[in-house]
């Protein structure tokens, strides 16, 4: 699994996140590689990234966590999501859903012009080995790396352990 090229091979897994999401819609961003570009560029352009919507969940119990974040691309290039580091935990593991069962996964796309939705019951990041348990109303910083895209720092609130983001 190396993310050397963002731009194609991960082009059919992203279509079945899409595709899961309800998202169609996004699956015109997919057709974006015409082939054509030759020297240095990075074909479609660079991927434009912005996080949205991030919380954790305070969990019930000590020892594990779930954080759930939008991320938006604006750039005509993919990108992936690599992995998460934050104080709270020692170990950030992305996770995707199928049905009822959680595969751990090495990235997860975030595809140009679109965006990867992680959401309650779908896929998520997984915190484990906490330093102490999240209550809600802390703030948590997490640092999303990413395949080509420079890490991005963010806050992250802890909500109750029954929230629903509303969109
Ligand atoms: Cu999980």
């Amino acid at each position: 699994m190396t993310p050397a090229a963002p731009g194609i091979p991960g082009v059919r897994k992203a279509a079945a996140v899409v595709l899961a999401l309800g998202l169609s819609a996004a699956l015109a961003a997919c057709s974006g590689d015409d082939g054509g570009g030759g020297g240095g560029g990075k074909g479609g352009g660079d991927p434009k990234l912005s996080v949205t919507g991030a919380y954790v969940s305070q969990p019930p119990m000590t020892d594990m966590a779930a954080g759930y974040l939008t991320v938006r691309n604006a750039g005509g290039g993919a990108d992936e999501l690599t992995s998460v580091t934050t104080p709270l935990a020692s170990e950030v593991t992305l996770h995707t859903t199928k049905g009822t069962r959680m595969k751990q996964v090495s990235s997860l796309d975030v595809p140009a012009d679109s965006r990867l939705e992680l959401s309650s019951g779908g896929d998520h990041l997984m915190l484990t080995n906490l330093s102490h348990r999240p209550k809600v109303g802390e703030k948590v910083s997490f640092t999303l790396h990413f395949a080509t895209s420079d890490p991005i720092e963010i806050k992250v609130p802890v909500e109750p352990t029954t929230y629903r983001p509303k969109d």
